[in-house]
């Protein structure tokens, strides 16, 4: 026994990023006290996060919280929280499709959905932005299956593959896939793209903010003048995406796009928004693969995109490339990822007193 409070937590990789999964049955249920637990849970605010769980990068500071759903024809809800690392904030204003890729083992595991014998489809409703995501789950014998031969770039080795499908995400925070009406905004005397194609993005060339587009994670992270830059085009585009202020928001992300270095569709270095990103986020991958795709954006005169009903598009970035297959048919519209995840722990995290 002690003085600190153990909550029931599991934590997982989900795609390229890692976190805390938890039963929203075992968080407060006042918001306010359960961000406190998170940031204690995480070690926030610290830029190491020495007395806590968290990763000391954005990437793996981000929290799942799993309802059963009470929607028809949906399995859970999922609700993404990122954590910052060096402020007290605690944020629901963006989703992850990284962290969705541990949602539906997490679900299986805790009981929520009952394993089927060979693989386990599970809709999941994405809280942050009211949409639905279709997750296929390897689990031969009724058993999630962490194990197989599913690549993904950014992370070590392979896995079971997970598959998601989003249907209707564009517009998911900003209303509309293209929020301002427009396919090219100047802000700064910079040409933009303002998509939300389930995440905002800033769709930038690179060159027209000084660089190349094939630098490293650390070398952007060093760019203080790129980064005051791309901070002060953001927080005007922040309002034009129907965003409101967002100087603390983690949205809109800031995508610099160059054409393709490795047979991909075009090349990227995305600030998540003030750090560079290891990889690409998997919506934020979506949106920009949507901007390759529309004429008066600068991605398209950059991009290499054969179009058709199915488009497979390489999203490459720093540390491999990310393939979104778009279908287009007259009535439908959707975006299909291969993830993977695994899981690292599971037990109970413990906190200062705060419930
Ligand atoms: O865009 C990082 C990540 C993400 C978000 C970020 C994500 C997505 O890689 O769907 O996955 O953009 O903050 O986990």
């Amino acid at each position: 026994m002690s003085d600190l409070t153990a909550v029931r937590c599991m934590w997982m990789r989900g795609g390229t990023s890692k976190g805390a999964y938890f039963l929203a049955s075992d968080l407060p249920s006042d918001p306010q006290l359960r961000d406190n637990v998170l940031l204690g849970v995480m070690g926030s605010p610290d830029p190491r996060q020495i007395d806590g769980m968290g990763g000391a990068d954005p990437l793996t500071s981000k929290v799942a919280i799993i309802t059963p759903s009470q929607r028809e024809g949906v399995d859970v809800d999922y609700l993404f929280l990122q954590v910052f690392v060096d402020k007290p904030v605690v944020s629901d204003g963006q989703n992850c499709g990284n962290i969705l890729a541990g949602v539906a083992p997490f679900a299986i595991e805790r009981g929520l959905v009952e394993a089927r014998d060979g693989e386990t489809s599970v809709t999941v409703y994405m809280e942050n932005t009211g949409q639905i995501a279709e997750c296929l789950v390897p689990t031969p014998n009724k058993i999630v299956s962490y194990q197989g031969n599913a690549a993904i770039d950014g992370v070590p080795g392979t896995a079971a593959p997970i598959a998601v499908t989003f249907r209707d995400t564009a517009g998911s925070s900003c209303g509309a896939l293209l929020p301002t009406g427009r396919q090219f905004d100047n802000i700064d005397g910079v040409a933009t793209t303002l998509i939300d194609n389930g995440m905002p993005v800033v769709v930038i060339r690179a060159e027209d903010v000084g660089i190349e587009g094939n630098e490293s994670r650390d070398e952007l992270d060093n760019n203080e003048a790129l980064k005051a830059r791309l901070e002060s085009i953001r927080l005007q585009a922040g309002p034009m995406m129907n965003l409101g202020d967002v100087t603390d928001k983690s949205v809109p992300k800031m995508s610099l796009v160059s054409p393709a270095q490795h047979g991909g569709a075009i090349s990227t270095r995305t600030f998540i928004p003030h750090r560079c990103h290891a990889s690409i986020g998997v919506l934020g991958a979506v949106s920009v693969a949507s901007a390759c795709l529309l004429p008066k954006s600068p991605a398209f005169e950059l991009a290499s995109v054969e179009v058709g009903d199915t488009m497979t598009l390489d999203i490459e970035h720093p540390t491999g490339a990310l393939t979104v297959i778009v279908n287009r048919s007259d009535d439908d519209e959707s975006a299909a990822i291969l993830r993977t995840a695994k899981k690292l722990f599971d037990g109970n995290v413990f906190v200062a007193n705060q419930f």
